[in-house]
């Protein structure tokens, strides 16, 4: 295993020239194709030689202004052309090499997914189909000539608008596109191919007819109505919150089977994977639905937040991201529950980001070096980033925010920017109607430097003559990789009293700069203190470390006026029955008293939007117990979440039961309507099915053959842990009525391989060999291998089988695949934690991967999970 030369930000040079033009012309053949391309090159710095980039590309023939180059003129190794002489003044570059996109397992650059070539260029995928700088920075206007046969290939797109078509002899013809806006090459996109076509159209706020198009595979027709409305309310909601609208006359989505991660912004023509662009109510899930929903939604923002205003270099990748996750989460809050949208991201992020933070791949959201990009598409950058920006409109309030946004858009349009000309637009923005900003700018931004979830710890006195709560706070972050000593941030911490009336004054907003601070909170005079409800709507992305008794986490649960206090405060108290349970310590007390008021919650219930308790009801992420153990005891911690569910499902049969029969009525209703019925529904399933009722079972059993995907997947997930003939019936009908379907069939990979039973691996590996598995698709790897990873008892053997089977799969994917093969190293990121017998093992499949030639990208990961 061999690393690669870091990449590091404070190198950042401009290039040495400007490109203002390209004209590209793809000419498709059944085996190859070939790539001409006319750079119109201006040099900054006149004397530097050429350098561009390109990768598996053999090279035809070079010529600067006609003359061609000769083999001397050039250098051309390690994915580097060098041409040490070119002329001081503008000229043209033509370049003409040949590829074989059959061939290309890694699905970057251009590649043949079944009968379809496509493209995936972010972040440098595009130096695998031409010569070029492949730097986000450097922005050139674009015209695509594409030509194959028509028969293969009746369907030919790019960027921009289509302006001409030709046929080109019998059997050809070519289309060629010009994208009027400049862009860097990661944007750049082609698809070529047999595809149906669903048009619509739009008419944006200033009058722009746009049409849409969606393109699928033939028979894939019926299911893109979702995805075609959710793409409409996007476009309406960017320009009703943002005043931003869309620039050209079409807007095409493309849904591809075979593709790294989930969907692709290229201008004006969205590359999905198509998991995220069909579906309807029957062939998928209620979260399913809004995810696409917010995804089309993503890459459609992305049109202002990314290709309109991009990136200067990777280091900024969080200027896109973090900003476009924010405004796709406010998107989604919108339109369905603000208070929901807010549990479930922060759930997400305790469960990922946290986890990422707290071990060895651990880095800032503005990292300041790199070996593969590609690694660093974290949670970290999109997740973490979209809290900075969200904690940003916190400290200013939503107009100040939105008066920042304006500037940045104004200021930026059409350049690569960085982070701090973000944050600096946003303050420009906040004050310009004279108010003082009301924090310290500079340190805010390290929070874009400074790796690691900070810990805020709180201590409080109550004064029960005054009615005063004085909360003393302190903040503090581990150290992380490579960063040992960190500093205090800038933290917005919303905190609220509240009574057993319910909240107690107004909220305070505490803007805390250093490492302590304190305030005083009014209350009631008496001798019993109110509880503290902190940290509301999770306002910065911390740990709290606050000793609650149980009494306050139910007062909280009970009346706070925050959704996610109120949530938050059953998440600790079941974080603490579970935690004691795996240490074989259960806590009665605590358990009696959740159960009570779980059980008071769902008596309330009275049929209406059932979202908000499902949420209530949900049990803590398994890595959020993680890190509060140590050392982490996996097979403890899965032994007690099983024993928990069952145990709820015992206790609490009788309102289950009932809230069986009260949720009925919303099983039919179509999303969003009856989602929250649906949750509550799967919900009771799996606990009543866990203590053992066998009409539930039955029950769950029907669904699996009904009308929702939502009821049948839930039925599984009742099902898939009990060791029972019912589970294998389930799974059968499962698999009979969506053989054909690859896009559904891959949750039946995940369920199999996920299903706890004595021979789990060799399941598995039976998996792996399955007819309709394909080793090419992202999408069935994920399925089958994360399935396994989620098989607790089986991944986790103490014999370490599951840990080497892991191991080696993840070099074999790593030879067709780098970037989906070093997202799966990071399963062994928690190393450390464990005990040193699991450490043991586990390092010895890790150095065993270690030993395999790998890619650069998975080469990085391992690299930092073996220092
Ligand atoms: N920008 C793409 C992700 C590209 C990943 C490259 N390895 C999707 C998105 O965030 O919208
Ligand atoms: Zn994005």
């Amino acid at each position: 295993m061999t690393a690669a030369a870091s990449i590091r930000l404070a190198d950042y040079t401009p290039w040495a020239f400007e490109l203002p033009a390209i004209a590209l012309n793809v000419n498709i053949h059944s085996d190859h194709v070939v790539v001409t391309s006319r750079l119109s090159l201006e040099p900054r710095r006149p004397g530097e030689p050429l350098v561009l980039c390109g990768i598996d590309l053999a090279i035809e023939s070079l010529a600067i202004d006609q003359t061609p180059l000769q083999s001397e003129d050039y250098s051309f190794n390690d994915g580097r052309l060098t041409i040490p002489d070119v002329p001081g003044q503008p000229f043209v570059l033509e370049t003409c090499c040949r590829l074989d996109p059959y061939s290309n397992s890694s699905l970057e650059g251009l590649y043949a997914s079944g009968g379809l070539l496509s493209t995936q260029c972010e972040a440098e995928g595009f130096r695998r189909i031409s010569l070029h700088p492949d730097r986000p920075d450097v922005l050139s206007r674009w015209q695509v000539r594409i030509e194959a046969n028509r028969s293969s290939c009746p369907v030919l797109l790019s960027n921009g608008n289509a302006v001409r078509e030709e046929s080109v002899g019998a059997d050809r013809h070519a289309v060629t596109w010009d994208d009027p806006f400049p862009k860097p090459s990661y944007l750049f996109a082609l698809v070529a191919g047999d595809l149906r076509e669903i048009r619509d159209h739009y008419t944006t706020a200033s009058g722009r007819q746009v049409t849409l198009r969606l393109h699928v595979e033939e028979g894939d027709e019926p299911f893109t109505a979702h995805a075609m409305a959710s793409l409409k309310r996007s476009m309406q909601w960017d320009e009703s919150v943002y005043n931003l609208e869309y620039d050209l006359d079409e807007y095409n989505i493309v849904a591809v089977r075979h593709f790294n991660m989930g969907a692709m912004e290229n201008k004006s023509l969205n590359i999905f994977n198509s998991k995220l662009v069909l579906a309807d109510a029957e062939t998928a899930t209620d979260a399913e639905l809004e995810r696409i929903e917010s995804v089309i939604a993503h890459e459609y923002f992305h049109n202002w937040s990314g290709n309109r205003i991009t990136c200067r270099d990777w280091f900024q990748l969080s200027l896109k991201e973090g900003l476009t996750v924010f405004r796709d989460q406010c998107f989604t809050a919108a339109l369905h529950s603000e208070a929901v949208k807010r549990i479930e991201d922060v759930a997400m992020l305790r469960n990922t980001q946290f986890r990422e933070d707290a071990g060895p791949t651990a880095h800032p959201v503005k990292p300041a070096e790199y070996q593969a990009i590609d690694n660093f598409y974290t949670t970290t950058i999109y997740e973490k980033g979209a809290e900075l920006i969200r904690m940003l409109r916190t400290l200013l309030g939503p107009e100040r925010f939105m008066k920042g946004m304006e500037v940045y858009v104004q200021r930026f349009d059409g350049t690569a920017a960085t982070t701090e000309d973000f944050v600096q637009a946003i303050a420009d923005g906040a004050t310009s109607q004279g108010e003082p900003l009301g924090f310290d700018l500079d340190r805010f931004k390290r929070w874009y430097h400074q790796a690691g979830t900070p810990e805020l710890s709180i201590d409080r006195q109550w004064n029960p003559e005054s009615g005063e709560l004085t909360v003393d706070l302190h903040q503090a972050t581990p150290p992380t990789p490579g960063q040992a000593d960190k500093q205090p941030l800038v933290l917005p911490v919303a905190m609220a009293l509240v009574g057993k009336q319910g909240r107690v004054g107004e909220e305070q907003l505490l803007v805390m700069e250093a490492e302590r601070a304190s305030i005083t909170l009014q209350g009631q005079p008496g001798d019993t203190p109110p509880a503290l409800s902190v940290l509301r709507r999770f306002s910065a992305p911390v740990h709290v470390r606050l000793e609650q008794p149980l009494e306050e986490c139910l007062q909280l649960l009970a009346s706070d006026d925050d959704p996610f206090c109120r949530w938050d405060a059953a998440q600790r108290l079941a974080r603490q029955v579970l935690l004691a349970r795996a240490e074989n310590q259960p806590k009665p007390a605590v358990e009696a008293a959740l159960i009570q008021a779980l059980d008071q919650r769902i008596c309330a219930y009275d049929g209406g939007d059932g979202m908000d308790l499902a949420a209530l009801l949900a049990l803590p992420g398994m890595a959020e117990l993680e890190a509060l153990q140590s050392p982490v005891d996996p097979l403890a911690l899965d032994q007690a979440f099983r024993a928990w569910t069952q145990e709820m499902g015992v206790q609490l049969q009788t309102s289950l039961r009932s809230l069986l029969e009260l949720t009925r009525a919303d099983w039919t209703l179509a999303w969003p309507a009856g989602q929250g019925g649906r949750a509550l529904t799967a919900l009771a399933w799996r606990w009543l099915a866990a203590a053992g009722h066998t009409t539930v079972q039955a029950e769950a059993l029907a669904a699996v053959s009904g009308p929702s995907m939502t009821l049948a997947r839930g039925a599984l997930r009742a099902l898939l842990p009990l060791e029972r003939a019912e589970r294998e019936q389930a799974m059968a009908l499962f698999y009979e009525r969506w053989k054909d379907k690859p896009v559904i069939l891959d949750a039946w990979f995940a369920m199999e391989a996920s299903a706890p039973r004595s021979n789990a691996l060799e399941r598995v590996q039976q998996l792996l060999e399955h007819p309709r598995f394909d080793p090419l698709a992202p999408n069935s790897l994920r399925a089958v291998l994360g399935g396994f990873t989620a098989n607790v008892q089986a991944f986790h053997a103490i014999d370490g089988s599951g840990y080497r089977f892991m191991a080696e799969q993840i070099a074999a994917v790593d030879s067709r695949n780098p970037i989906t093969a070093s997202r799966m190293a990071k399963v062994f990121s928690r190393c450390a934690s464990y005990g040193p017998e699991r450490q043991k093992v586990m390092r010895e499949a890790i150095d065993q991967l270690a030993s395999k030639p790998l890619s650069a990208n998975t080469a990085e990961v391992v690299q930092l999970l073996t220092t």
